[in-house]
């Protein structure tokens, strides 16, 4: 975990490339850019089998809702059901209506999410350049609205890396490297072209399930981790989307020098790539293994939510 000698993310990603700027001054959806037209009729044509996979984690489980520490699950409250209408001063309507109706109180980071650009920052700056000041009291600039207002659609490949180093679920801050993802993709009989959105499974969510509270001791997620390599790549490759299943897409401290959540910064708030955590890729993973098809008509709509630093979402994988 993070230590003294920890440098600030700016010192450790000072040579690291930028995006800012490259679709103009107000620009709110960064890498998004990349899916055209163009993107979304290619992506069409790999619908063939007609399989549809959602890719949400189920809001209310009762096996539990992952979320990063110091966040609560989404909590589903009860308003009316047909208890209420058993009261004197229940409401009367012509013809006897009756309804239910619920309520969820919920953060925005928690369950299956995508990630507003202006969600993290450091030096004062969110995505684009915009002041983070613009964050205060609700996203002005860089929240998930714009990307909402868009949705996101293209080819998405499935990266299996837990299948791929032959275990049900990677280990507690088990790195890998975007080499590693070209390797997997090879292994697997597929290919990481530009402007993929890239589905990293890492089943390292088995992990909650199988501890309960237990999980959240010494929590440090497996993922990619900082390189400029690995920043250069995904700058190269022109990735609009990292979809993952864990609950921050990324190892929680770096391994060469401690600093959390590295790759937000140097991904979401330098390049603009969108993030989504907390998928469920289990069904579809399972069935890639079966049918050997890795590459997915993949589209997703966020909610839309005003000033939000993320939404929930239940992303569709098509085959
Ligand atoms: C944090 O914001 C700390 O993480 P995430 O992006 O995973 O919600």
């Amino acid at each position: 975990a993070e230590t003294p000698d920890t440098p600030p993310v700016s010192e450790i990603l000072k040579d690291a490339p930028n995006n800012w700027g490259k679709w103009g001054p107000d620009d709110e959806v960064g890498s998004l850019n990349y899916l055209g037209p163009e993107q979304v009729v290619a992506a069409a044509g790999l619908i063939r089998s007609g399989k549809v996979f959602t890719l949400q984690r189920l809001i209310g489980d009762p096996k539990g809702d992952p979320v990063w520490p110091g966040r609560t699950p989404a909590v589903r409250t009860q308003v009316m059901d047909e208890a209420t209408w058993d009261s004197d001063d229940a409401p009367q309507f012509p013809g006897g209506l009756h309804y239910a109706d619920d309520k969820i109180e919920a953060f925005l980071q928690g369950s299956t999410q995508y990630d507003a650009l202006g969600h993290v920052w450091y030096d004062g700056k969110i995505w684009n350049g915009f002041d983070a000041r613009s964050t205060v009291g609700g996203m002005d600039k860089a929240s998930v609205e714009p990307i909402a207002q868009r949705g996101i659609v293209g080819r998405a490949v499935l990266l299996d890396m837990a299948r791929y180093r032959g275990k049900d679920a990677l280990d507690n801050a088990e790195t890998f490297t975007h080499e590693d993802l070209q390797a997997c993709a090879k292994e697997q009989g597929t290919e990481i072209r530009p402007r993929d959105i890239l589905l990293i499974r890492t089943n390292y969510l088995k992990h909650f399930f199988d501890l309960g509270d237990k999980f959240y001791e010494n929590f440090t997620e497996p993922g990619l981790f900082f390189s400029n390599e690995l920043v250069q790549w995904f700058a190269d490759m022109e990735i609009p989307n990292l979809v993952t299943d864990t609950i921050a897409n990324e190892i929680t401290y770096d391994p060469n020098n401690g600093a959390a959540l590295v790759l937000h910064n140097a991904l979401m708030r330098n390049l603009g790539v969108t993030f989504t955590e907390i998928a469920d890729l289990e069904e579809l993973a399972a069935d890639s293994a079966d049918d050997g098809v890795y590459d997915v008509f993949y589209a997703a709509a966020p909610i839309k939510i005003a000033q939000g630093s993320g939404a929930p979402v239940n992303p569709l994988a098509i085959k």
